[in-house]
């Protein structure tokens, strides 16, 4: 047998200064995701994740509280493994960076650092932020501040050990031009580059002497200091894999991929490959950053009261439905605004309406006509073929993109397969074959849509997988991932048994009542707009209105109506948005591309006979006509305006 390939992700080892919130939470899920959907693709996976105890943000957090830091890392460390099961995440290992064999791992790393000439010692001066653990040169803070916490920092002159870093600046800017694919999306990539071609890069302290903080990794060279947490934290990714030299990291690292947010982009996309360089190890396969959660556009924090605690979410709609939203909402790469009725809005459209209303007609098709029994199909007409050809085309993007953490594209990909289904039933009328007394194609109907149905929830799986096994069954197959595989899906149909015990109906994804307050804000929406005056609003009204500056890419007449235009704009997402908006009399198409313009990104998908529309183009009219508002000056697609 041949051995498996493999497949290894991290998430970011989580500080343990709070608990874990909608960000911890996104990128943990996605993190599963991913890895169930490799497991699904035949591969050996590993995903590690853990949390990041040490430095002087921990010391202080602990010291605010009155508690020792061991005791709000065994906490808070604690908090988080208690919650990834309840999120559906399954980790190969949890590393806590106060671990034994985790000060084994950087004591030996930093030894070897030091035994190649790489570490120094030297004096320094500079502006240190706690929050960050890091510090500024004058150049990088903003008006005295630092940028990220927007407080003084600390001016702070010691000796230190430190990092020869900028050694290795020429040679990491030629890496990533090498390997195009090494830092995705592109526009990180883009950064980090900047990063190095700013010819800044200096060399990294990575000690602190203990007289300041003892909470930390001894250095094995100078008992009097600790070890600066980033490069502590950042070699967990190498312990959750037994250690550098081990077999699974051996096995492993060649195709280790590492999740993270924005945030944290230069420690990951710097730091960490130089570090390795001069380790004299390989570096890992792929960086992959994902944008910032914001709730209701604004940076979550407790100070503002606005943080959203994901177990509350997962407790009021069901982990599945928590984890198919976020996945669905946010385009990976981009920032994302999250909302309790966004939430409610995908569920009852996406789950409730598209799949769970189609699974639970097919089940009870099946029911009335077969008493639950797969039938057998007889021969698959032009309908069919047609439908066959639209599920390889969904199942294939959907693999592609998904590999790409490109789930919001990989999911949407899947529901035009769920939409053609609907259409199929539809435009087949099993009920009116079955009056007829057309036998054949009713089991043949019947047949292709539980078929089809089965392949929906295998790909399911990895974003929803409670809900998938749940459907599975029901459909009466047997279901174990490792003998499963998403690619031999693409091979061909009729996968399903005929005769497969089904259940008689299905309450997968019921539909969920919009908060009363929505309601009633929507009904006194409905009243102003018919009275034809501007009613006042609240200003967390104006603030859901997600407006872009998008560019338009191509302009088409609408094929049956004259007053419609249908455009591809570039609002910077995986793929171009359609919008239909019925200013056709006002302009010519071929005026129009390249034009940029405003959009109102955030308004659900709809069709305007029957091409799809998902946003608004913002115009000004009076009596000299019509123009399309444009911002003043360049902007880059899918930048904000508020
Ligand atoms: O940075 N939206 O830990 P951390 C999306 N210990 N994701 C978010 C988010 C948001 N608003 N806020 C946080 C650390 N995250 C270090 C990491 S790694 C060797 C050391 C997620 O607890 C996202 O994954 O501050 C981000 O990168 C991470 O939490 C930061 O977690």
């Amino acid at each position: 047998m041949t051995a498996k390939k493999t497949f290894a992700l991290t998430t970011p080892i989580f500080y343990v200064n709070a608990k874990p919130h909608l960000g911890h939470a996104y990128t943990s899920s996605i993190a599963d995701s991913m890895v169930r959907f490799q497991r699904l693709m035949g591969k050996e996976v590993s995903l590690v994740t853990g949390t990041d105890e040490h430095g002087d943000k921990i010391a202080q957090a602990a010291e605010k509280q009155g508690v020792t830091p061991q005791k709000l890392a065994d906490d808070v460390s604690a908090l988080f493994q208690e919650t990834m099961p309840r999120l559906g995440v399954q980790f190969s290992r949890f590393i806590r960076t106060t671990s034994a064999e985790h000060k084994a791992t950087v004591q030996k790393f930093l030894q070897k650092v030091y035994d190649n000439g790489d570490i120094y010692f030297g004096e320094y001066g500079g502006h240190y932020c706690t929050g960050c653990e890091r510090f500024y040169t004058e150049k990088e803070l903003e008006n005295g501040l630092c940028p990220q916490h927007l407080v003084a920092p600390q001016y702070i002159s010691e000796k230190n050990y430190f990092f020869r870093m900028s050694k290795y600046a020429d040679w990491l800017k030629q890496y990533i031009l090498d390997n195009p694919d090494f830092i995705q999306p592109e526009r990180y990539r883009t950064e980090a580059l900047a990063l190095l071609e700013s010819g800044e890069l200096e060399d990294l302290c990575i000690s602190r002497p203990k007289s300041r903080l003892t909470w930390g990794i001894d250095l094995p060279f100078d008992k009097d200091y600790v070890c600066y947490v980033w490069f502590d934290a950042l070699l967990a990714y190498t312990t959750g894999l037994d250690g550098v030299g081990s077999e699974k990291f051996n096995k492993f690292w060649p195709n280790q991929q590492h999740l993270i947010a924005k945030d944290i982009l230069k420690p990951h996309a710097i730091f960490w490959p130089t570090m390795l360089k001069s380790a004299g190890l390989d570096l890992y396969h792929r960086l992959n950053v994902h944008g910032y959660w914001l709730v209701r556009d604004t940076k979550m924090s407790k100070s503002l009261g606005n943080v959203v605690d994901p177990l509350h979410m997962v407790t009021t709609y069901g982990v599945d439905v928590f984890r198919y939203f976020i996945m669905r909402e946010m385009h990976f790469g981009n920032d994302s605004s999250f909302t309790e009725d966004a939430l409610i809005a995908r569920q009852n459209s996406d789950l409730a309406n598209d799949l769970g209303n189609l699974y639970s007609r097919v089940l009870s098709m099946a029911a009335k006509y077969y008493n639950s029994s797969a039938p057998a199909p007889a021969s698959y007409g032009d309908r069919e073929k047609a439908l066959q050809d639209l599920a390889l085309e969904s199942m294939r993007n959907y693999q592609s993109l998904f590999d790409n953490f490109k789930f919001s594209a990989a999911l949407e990909s899947l529901w035009e397969l769920v939409r053609g289904l609907n259409k199929y039933v539809d435009v087949a009328a099993p009920w009116a074959l079955h009056k007829e007394g057309k036998s054949d194609e009713l089991a043949t109907v019947v047949y292709t849509l539980l078929d089809m149905l089965r392949k929906v929830a295998l790909h399911l799986w990895p974003v929803m997988p409670g809900s998938a096994e749940k459907m599975l069954e029901q459909l009466g197959q047997a279901f174990d991932p490792a003998q499963t595989n998403l690619a031999d899906e693409l091979g061909g149909f009729g996968q399903l048994k005929p005769g497969a015990k089904l259940a008689a109906s299905s309450n997968l994804f019921p539909r969920l009542e919009m908060p009363k307050a929505e309601e009633e804000a929507k009904d006194a929406g409905k009243a102003a707009k018919e009275s034809q005056t501007a009613a006042t609003i609240e200003f967390e009204d104006f603030q859901k209105l997600d407006l872009r500056v998008g560019t338009i890419l191509s302009v088409e007449k609408h094929p049956d109506a004259d007053k419609l235009l249908c455009f591809k704009v570039d609002l910077g997402e995986d793929k171009p948005r359609s919008i239909v908006s019925g200013i056709a009399e006002y302009f010519k198409p071929e005026d129009l591309a390249g034009k940029q313009v405003v959009v109102v990104a955030n308004l659900p998908f709809r069709k305007i006979r029957k091409v799809e529309s998902q946003g608004m183009l913002l115009t000004a009219e009076d009596e000299k006509g019509l123009t399309l508002l444009t911002p003043g000056a360049y902007k880059a697609p899918g930048s904000k305006i508020s």
